[in-house]
């Protein structure tokens, strides 16, 4: 250890004072305080509630995208470019889970989420939505297997694509997707318009840009919208969006609710009911990155408003509604997370539950872009940071 000791100090030990100033200018943190917390040193955030705790349970993590809990307190976390893993409640990563279905891990695609099935004691099924390679493209597929858990490796069996969203496409932009069950069994899932397809979001002979329902078994539910509709796909539940990258089912009336990257300033949060046209991209209150215009407007007949629209965009990922007793003041309430704007967002939804009665933005201070967050079983609030190196899980609590 000596020799470390005594080395002189690495020459990019400490930013040279232009990259310093010049961080500074960009309005970057140099050096965000949380970054340099090791796993277990919690630093503070200030809340509505009081200081709450962010400790860092795991780092290293590479671009981690989905979060679920195991029955025993373990987690799964994908990572985007196609690890799947479990991580215990100390912070100790797995290896990578094998039978993973490979992915094209390109743009934003990859392996997206990860769900339990209801029946997961039973079954040990999970679920995975990913970018599937496919001739010469790709496109957000399901897929579900056992995990099986033997002499400390585990694997997944069984596995079998439930879901294909068809057409693939080439680029790797706006894959969706996350998965969410509803009380029936039934599996959601979300699905982006590919970026150079948007226009067939609003076609139901595709499944570009819209918001799928399933059985487990990949099979369609008999009580779907475009079941016996002409040319439809049967799978699709709404239509109209542009890429979804949170939903979570309202525990206290068992709705769905989304939330999407808009393009500049039309970020949007949506309930998305049977049948219903969220708009995209014929109405929005968004605008091409050059400035342009897009669609006809921000209201159509036919077309539902969204719940809420963010101009200017936060980029959110991550949509979880808050159940537990650890932070009573929040019970109800859902969170979100926010990339281009690192933050986390909470929103007090109005007592009929259809409409967003308060918002506050949490985190601001740590300058991580935030991939998911998910309500653990202890009560605390668990999130993913979005680095393809050093992606971090924090745990969220009251400050002791
Ligand atoms: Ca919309």
């Amino acid at each position: 250890m000596s020799r470390h000791l005594s080395a002189p100090p690495h020459p990019l030990a400490r930013p040279a004072a232009w990259l310093m100033a010049l961080l500074l200018a960009a309005g970057l943190p140099a050096a965000p305080a949380a970054a340099q917390s090791a796993p277990g040193e919690p630093v503070e955030a200030p809340s509505s509630i009081g200081p709450l705790s962010v400790e860092t349970v795991a780092t290293g993590l590479r671009s981690p995208w989905g979060l679920a809990f195991l029955p025993d307190g373990r987690m799964l976390v994908t990572e985007r470019p196609g690890q799947l893993r479990i991580v215990s409640r100390s912070g100790t990563v797995s290896a990578p889970v094998a039978g993973v279905p490979p992915v094209l891990a390109r743009g934003q695609g990859g392996l997206l989420d990860v769900a339990l099935a209801p029946d997961f004691a039973d079954s040990r099924l999970i679920f995975l939505t990913y970018a599937e390679p496919r001739e010469g493209a790709a496109g957000t597929s399901v897929a579900r297997g056992r995990l099986v858990e033997q002499n400390g490796d585990a694997r997944l069996d069984n596995v079998e694509v439930i879901f294909r969203q068809s057409p693939a496409a080439s680029g790797g932009n706006h894959f969706g997707s996350r998965l969410v069950f509803a009380r029936d069994g039934t599996l959601f899932v979300t699905l982006g318009d590919r970026a150079s397809l948007r226009e067939q979001a609003q076609n139901l002979t595709n499944h570009i840009g819209k918001v799928v329902r399933i059985a487990p078994d990949g099979s369609v539910p008999a009580d779907n919208p475009f079941r016996d509709r002409n040319g439809a796909r049967p799978e699709i539940w709404s239509i109209g969006h542009r890429n979804v990258q949170g939903a979570a089912l309202d525990p206290a009336t068992g709705l769905l609710w989304t939330i999407e990257h808009g393009a500049r300033g039309g970020d949007e949060l949506n309930r998305p009911e049977a049948g219903k046209n969220y708009g995209w991209p014929v109405i929005t209150y968004g605008r091409d990155y050059s400035g342009a215009k897009i669609g006809e407007g921000t209201a159509k007949p036919g077309m539902e408003q969204p719940v809420k629209y963010w101009d200017p965009s936060f980029a959110p990922s991550g949509l979880a509604f808050y159940t537990g007793t650890l932070m009573p003041q929040w019970k109800g309430d859902l969170f979100t997370g926010g990339l281009a704007g690192a933050r986390l967002v909470r929103l007090k939804l109005d007592p009929a539950r259809t409409g967003v009665a308060e918002e506050e933005i949490l985190l601001a201070d740590l300058g991580e872009r935030i991939r998911d967050v998910r309500q653990g079983p202890d009560g605390a609030l668990w999130l993913l940071t979005d680095d393809p190196s050093n992606g971090r899980l924090l745990r969220l609590a009251p400050a002791e």
